[in-house]
């Protein structure tokens, strides 16, 4: 009933049994200007690649799931204007009404499981904001790690939401949160944060083995990877901290909720740091993507 279309090269992927991971596509289109969300697109996925594994970015064209796109339907998913951000509770609806969409975390999640795929890179996920007590703003990707298997590889949660209480969501929600190779949480544009993380791990081999490990016992839900952004590409928590409560204050002021939130932030931060957020963002998901893409060869291999 739902239509998979697989990109050529994951297709062949696919029957080749090489590494895949999967990739979002909200990041393109409400994530990211364009045009440096295609080039950002296209050199993730060359990083994947470069790493021995096979990128599978995902989207719904025209109520077909897309897992993998092919360099024009890239192209022309980051030119598009107006593409829904389609998450858990759109997708179906996107799917059957033969509608075109960008998938977030919590519908990339959705789409990998149903492809069988174990891991996927992106920036940062989506988390309780800040307030949430008043707006009770909390994203579904949250919701989504708590019931998809999957290992998610992002750069923590984005600054723009209130960490301690994401993490403290994800802990309800069984959730592991495996900082790798430090032991703070790292802060989406900053490596380092004053949490302590709740798990930490160093190699690609021991994240592949946890991952293996849900599965034999059969839990649903995956793993989240906090995986700090390179030191050289970070900007300092104080600098970003007046930054972000500017554009929340704006947010607020504007009576911006829903989905628009999080795409209003990250526009206005680019602004307010003269496109330094957009170049730090680039180097954590390429990060990312390179970690992702270690860990799915060592998938890989703990199946053969
Ligand atoms: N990470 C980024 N940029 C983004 C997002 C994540 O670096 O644009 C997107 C993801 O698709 C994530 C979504 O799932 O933001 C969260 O949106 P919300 O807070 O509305 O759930
Ligand atoms: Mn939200």
């Amino acid at each position: 009933m739902i239509e998979i279309q697989y990109s050529a090269e994951v297709a062949a992927a696919r029957a080749a049994g090489t590494a895949i991971v999967a990739l979002e596509s909200t990041i393109i289109t409400h994530g990211m200007p364009f045009p440096q969300n295609v080039e950002v697109a296209a050199q993730v996925e060359q990083d994947i690649r470069d790493t021995g594994a096979i990128p599978a970015t995902m989207a719904v064209i025209k109520g077909v799931l897309h897992v993998g796109l092919e360099t024009d339907q890239l192209q022309a998913l980051g030119q598009a204007q107006g593409v829904a951000k389609v998450s858990r509770a759109d997708m179906p609806v996107c799917l059957a009404m033969g509608k075109t969409g960008a998938t977030t975390v919590a519908a990339t999640m959705i789409a990998a499981r149903l492809a069988g795929i174990d891991v996927f890179a992106t920036g940062g996920i989506g988390g309780v904001h800040k307030g949430a007590e008043h707006s009770f703003d909390i994203s579904a990707d949250l919701m989504e790690l708590a019931q998809t298997p999957m290992t998610v590889v992002a750069a923590g949660a984005k600054a723009i939401l209130d960490i301690p209480k994401t993490l403290e969501v994800l802990e309800t929600q069984g959730v592991p949160v495996i900082a790798y190779g430090q032991d703070s949480i790292p802060a989406f544009w900053s490596s380092q944060s004053d949490l302590n993380a709740p798990l930490r791990m160093d190699t690609a081999r021991d994240i592949a083995r946890s991952h293996a490990m849900r599965q034999a016992m059969a839990l649903p839900g995956g793993q989240l990877i906090a995986n700090p952004i390179p030191a050289d590409a970070e900007i300092a928590a104080e600098v970003l901290a007046p930054v972000i409560a500017q554009a929340q204050a704006e947010a607020d002021a504007q009576g911006v909720t829903g989905k628009a939130v999080t795409p209003f932030l990250l526009q206005r931060i680019f602004e307010l740091t003269e496109g330094r957020s957009l170049t730090a963002n680039i180097a954590l998901v390429r990060n990312n993507a390179r970690l992702a893409a270690e860990i799915a060869k060592e998938l890989v291999k703990l199946k053969a």
